[in-house]
């Protein structure tokens, strides 16, 4: 049997006390926030294109996504206006096997969406496995109110992180603020740090 290092617990056995980061409450419903209107895709006309610094890029159709692996996250995710969410259950494709598509030595990444939205990130927290582009929530297929047809999740940072609606990545040399982070929010979005707005610490 493997053997588990000292003061290691399963998630199972932290207290969703433990697991409600600071400022935030628990709810059981699923707001929906969206900048604008809701975007409708047609998984026919879907695309999703990784695109490195250097203007190389790889795409895939909705029907070449679908047939990548497949990981089933669950998750707990956080929005900056307060409201977390215990265990919500996704599906869909690992950030590790999208950005591999491209050769990239880029410090960071703006994820861009079909609405215009933009986000951006460090290149390091959209691999290890701690990121998805997901298309079905909790067995159904991802409605467009919260992003369908596929969406991204990266659960470790405020849930505004997690484009809707999202087209592509585009990897940068220069750190490049999206939309709500040039109004104001924090660069990188740590729940556990309430970097919620940009003079956050
Ligand atoms: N394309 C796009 N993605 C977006 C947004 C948006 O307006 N457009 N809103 C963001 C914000 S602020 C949050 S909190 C979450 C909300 O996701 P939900 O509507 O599924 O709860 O989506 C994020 N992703
Ligand atoms: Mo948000």
């Amino acid at each position: 049997m493997a053997s588990l290092s000292p003061g290691f617990h399963g998630r199972g056995s932290r207290s969703l006390v433990e697991r409600l980061p600071p400022g935030q409450y628990p709810t059981e419903s699923f707001p929906v926030l969206s900048a604008g209107p809701t975007p409708h895709v047609p998984t026919d006309r879907w695309s999703f294109t990784v695109t490195g610094e250097n203007g190389g890029s790889r795409s895939w159709t909705w029907d070449e996504m679908r047939a990548l692996p497949q990981e089933q996250p669950v998750v707990d995710i956080h929005c900056v206006t307060r409201w977390s969410k215990f265990d919500t259950r996704w599906e869909g494709v690992s950030l590790d096997v999208l950005a591999a598509g491209v050769e990239t030595s880029a410090g960071f990444v703006v994820a861009e969406s079909f609405d215009g939205y933009t986000t951006n990130l460090p290149r390091a927290d959209v691999t290890g496995g701690r990121a998805w582009l997901v298309h079905s929530f909790d067995g159904y297929p991802l409605s467009p109110d919260h992003g369908g047809p596929a969406r991204l999740l990266i659960p470790h940072l405020y849930f505004w992180k997690s484009a809707k609606w999202v087209k592509g990545l585009r990897f940068t040399t220069e750190d490049e603020p999206g939309f709500w982070e040039r109004a104001g929010y924090h660069d990188y979005g740590d729940p556990w740090r309430e970097q919620r707005y940009w003079n956050d610490a």
